[in-house]
């Protein structure tokens, strides 16, 4: 049978630690009520050794969960609990997070394979402002007063949390992940059943145990590690789930939609894939635009929803612009998360990494020129390093297919027009970026790129405060800012008479 808790070691940093390994519900770590033997096993992606296992949640064990949730919405949270509280509450997790940044990072760069410096300073960063952002909206959420048709009547609006809420999370950044949901959705009374990428569950037990030390009441968070299709699945048809928000593949948001559907019409938001362009015209600062370009696909080894991997450039600089791409690019060491050297880390998984390589064989089949990378290496761990491919054309699939991995497409374009429609010619929406020192084409150009963020002489930078989402078919809903809020209350008009008598 599963064990609720493991020692790990970590040996970059000789940090042993006992890791959190159960279902985590009611405040309590438990074994699955019925598939107590059903693990999930965890590898280091930059080793291939295995890190530990940890309980594999069952449909029964979503159930429990939901029901945990639910009670606690009507009882302890919901409409029960005062914005004061919330904040109060959200502000000292944020703390405890703070307090236990490092050994965080090391979990996170461990499990996902990212920098331990990059997980503290910025995955974890991030969400410490995350949670003191949406601390700060907790008692800040109103409704309004609307003047109706007499004297004698008045109608306002509650902006009443949604209840009980499903969150579906993926492994590329595990923690901000968890925070982009769990922030708002506390901030507006809502109970949670997080289900966190059977990838990387780690960092959320650990965080599920702060939850508890913070002081939430017991049902408020409830995290079920599982598979997608087996817990993933459950909580998108349960019938007492209120929403479900997710973050992941467009398959797999399709399903999510569809269960929603088919079950109780949850409310139902989604982030989902993209494949962003950035446009580079004549007049940009090339220097700055080649940094941004590279930040903006190399980021996280590329395995980012937004990451810029079509990048065309104006003809005029086209030539001088790839060789100063490529210069900057071949400067990114990838390696070990532990290793200072390393700006980037392996993949994931075995399973992206060869998806990833699928798709860079693809690239040279269907004609497209490596510029740079494209080569495997030898060893453990699943590195792939930075590959550039220029030559290419709309139909091939490392142009129109996400790849999320350190993989680019270069393409050129003569005129504004030709550019803003090649930049469009996808069917996803995320982000989008452009390159230029001409004022009024960034206004004009920001303006006609579908996406949901556009990002002007810079690239792959979010802000708390700022909505993040997708158009076409990179998702539905806004994550992030006050927007984020709108996904987890539900508007109650009341009508309010005073006055009229009916004859
Ligand atoms: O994603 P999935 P995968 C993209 C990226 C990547 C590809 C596949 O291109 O290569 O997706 O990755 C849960 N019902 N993105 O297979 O399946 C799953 O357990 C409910 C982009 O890992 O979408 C995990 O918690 N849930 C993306 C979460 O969905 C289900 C980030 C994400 O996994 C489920 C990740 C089901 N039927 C991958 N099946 C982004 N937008 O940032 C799986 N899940």
């Amino acid at each position: 049978m599963a064990s609720l808790s493991t020692r790990i070691v970590i040996r970059a940093t000789n940090r042993e630690l006992d890791i959190p390994t159960g279902l985590f519900i009611n405040n309590e770590f438990v074994p699955s009520a019925d598939s107590p033997n059903d693990l999930i096993h965890l590898v280091n992606p930059a080793t291939e050794e295995t890190i530990c296992s940890v309980a594999a949640g069952s449909a029964k064990d979503i159930d429990i969960a939901v029901a945990a949730a639910r009670n606690a919405f009507n009882t302890t949270w919901g409409k029960n609990v005062t914005g004061f509280e919330r904040s109060k509450l959200l502000n000292k997790l944020a703390d405890l997070i703070e307090r236990d940044q490092d050994i965080l990072a090391e979990v996170e760069s461990l499990n996902n394979g990212k920098p331990f410096k990059i997980a503290r300073d910025f995955d974890i960063g991030d969400t410490i402002q995350c949670l003191r952002y949406y601390a700060g909206w907790a008692d800040k959420i109103t409704g309004q007063t609307i003047e109706v048709d007499n004297k004698t009547k008045l109608a306002f609006t509650r902006h009443d949390p949604i209840g009980v809420c499903g969150q579906i999370i993926p492994w590329n950044y595990p923690i901000n992940m968890w925070a982009w949901k769990v922030g708002p959705a506390l901030a507006c009374g809502c109970t949670i059943v997080m289900k966190p990428s059977e990838l990387t569950p780690l960092t959320a037990l650990m965080l599920s145990k702060l939850i508890a030390e913070a002081g939430f009441p017991p049902g408020v968070v409830n995290t079920i590690p599982s598979l997608g299709s087996v817990g993933g699945a459950a909580l998108s048809a349960h019938m007492d789930v209120d929403k479900v928000a997710f973050t992941g593949s467009t398959v797999t948001g399709r399903k999510i939609m569809e269960a929603a559907a088919k079950s109780n019409l949850k409310k139902v938001s989604l982030e989902l894939g993209g494949k962003s362009p950035q446009l580079v015209f004549e007049s940009a600062d090339l220097e700055q635009a080649a940094n941004w370009a590279c930040l903006g696909v190399l980021y996280n080894t590329g395995q980012d929803c937004t990451a810029g991997s079509r990048l065309y450039v104006q003809d005029t600089i086209y030539d001088k612009f790839v060789s100063l791409l490529v210069s900057k690019a071949k400067e990114l060491v990838i390696g070990d998360g532990f290793d200072e050297k390393s700006g980037g880390g392996p993949l994931v998984s075995k399973t992206q990494f060869d998806k990833v390589w699928r798709y860079i064989e693809s690239g040279r089949a269907q004609g497209a020129k490596v510029a740079l990378g494209g080569q495997k290496r030898p060893g453990k761990g699943f590195f792939v390093d930075p590959t550039i491919f220029t030559d290419i054309n709309a139909n091939m699939d490392i142009v129109r297919d996400e790849i999320f991995g350190p993989v680019l497409a270069v393409g050129r374009f003569k005129t504004e027009e030709e550019g803003i429609s090649l930049a469009n010619d996808t069917s996803y929406g995320l982000g989008a970026g452009l390159h230029s020192n001409d004022a009024s084409q960034c206004m004009r150009v920001s303006s006609a790129l579908e996406a949901g963020t556009v990002w002007v002489n810079q690239y792959n930078l979010l802000n708390n405060n700022v909505p993040f989402g997708g158009k076409k078919q990179s998702g539905i809903g806004r994550e992030l800012g006050s927007y984020a809020l709108d996904e987890y209350t539900s508007v109650k008009a009341i009508h309010w008479n005073f006055g009229e008598k009916l004859d």
